[in-house]
């Protein structure tokens, strides 16, 4: 028998990638289903709501980059990568993007008519700006063809995880601080939860990447990843003035669109960009602040400190 052709199996017991296991144990004990928050307790506070359509797009918005990183981001990056538990890791974090994407039709289902769902999809499919930064995800997405390309992949997810979903988490968030539609906020954080994780777990593996790269081909990079990064700032600043101009609150998505693109530069072992700005501290949690289904005192404020952690370790995700 030939050992080049034989399968290899996933072996736990023998760690072969530093932090997978860590990754893999924190995805574990953060999971969570749709069916568990209460967003029905909702629709009273909708059926007055004044800026509904401000909340589908942003929905709708956060349904297609989830959807992407569901059927393509996670599912290329584990294609090629080569460490079996690192590959376990992405495929769990797919999982968990599936359901990111059926938790927004969840909240829609029980608060829109099926012809505003319908139309939000559709919108969907015809804003520029979603469009825009889809395909440049996408692209980089199945474009892997060697280590350098796979590396880029990876900073492209980082950048959806730790930036790109801000501008649309921002808006349940700011709305439950004010008492508004708390329920399907508290979906918006549990998923904020997991994207944390999932930016600091990729940019981990994105680093380990990157240190095998010799110095020319790691300052080509760092200026591409900058030069990337600008271009899906420029974009997302478009998208953020057409969602938010109208109910004025596109300056605050701004500075926040700002502090998470920073927090996906270190992330990947990168300086930072922008200037620091003050957040709305509500939104900056990422957290209702009360309500019940989900108990989030006990984990408040942590999806944000882990991506700030220099060296990560188990006690990293200690709650
Ligand atoms: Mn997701
Ligand atoms: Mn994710």
């Amino acid at each position: 028998m030939l050992n080049l052709n034989s399968y290899e199996a996933v072996n736990w017991n023998r760690p072969s990638s530093e932090l997978a296991n860590v990754f893999w144990k924190q995805q574990t004990k953060q999971y969570w289903l749709e069916s568990e928050v209460a967003v029905s307790k909702d629709i009273l506070k909708w059926k007055s709501f004044e800026h509904q359509d401000t909340y589908r797009k942003v929905l709708g918005g956060l349904t297609l980059l989830d959807t992407i990183q569901t059927n393509i981001g996670m599912n290329q990056i584990s294609e090629h990568i080569t460490d079996l538990q690192e590959k376990a890791v992405l495929t769990l974090f797919g999982a968990m993007e599936a359901i990111h994407a059926r938790s927004y039709s969840y909240i829609f289902t029980t608060l829109c008519s099926n012809q505003e769902i319908d139309e939000v999809f559709e919108w969907i499919k015809s804003n520029p700006y979603l469009q825009y930064k889809a395909s440049k995800i996408s692209e980089q997405y199945q474009g892997i063809v060697d280590k350098v390309t796979l590396w880029k992949a990876m900073f492209s997810s980082v950048l959806l995880e730790s930036f790109l979903f801000y501008s649309g988490f921002f808006y349940p968030l700011y709305l439950a601080g004010q008492g508004m539609l708390k329920n399907s906020a508290e979906i918006i954080s549990l998923i904020l939860r997991d994207e944390a994780l999932h930016g600091v777990a990729v940019g981990y593996f994105a680093q380990n990447v990157f240190k095998e790269f010799d110095e020319n081909t790691q300052t080509e990079l760092k200026l591409w990843g900058y030069q990337f990064l600008l271009d899906l700032y420029d974009n997302e600043m478009k998208y953020t003035e057409e969602l938010y101009s109208d109910i004025g609150l596109s300056a605050e998505v701004k500075k926040y669109v700002r502090y998470n693109a920073n927090k996906a530069l270190m992330n990947v072992g990168f300086d930072k960009m922008f200037d620091d700005e003050n957040i709305d501290p509500i939104v900056m949690n990422g957290i209702r602040t009360d309500s019940v289904t989900h108990d989030f005192f006990s984990q408040k404020g942590n999806s944000y400190t882990i991506a700030k952690v220099k060296a990560i370790t188990d006690e990293t995700f200690r709650f």
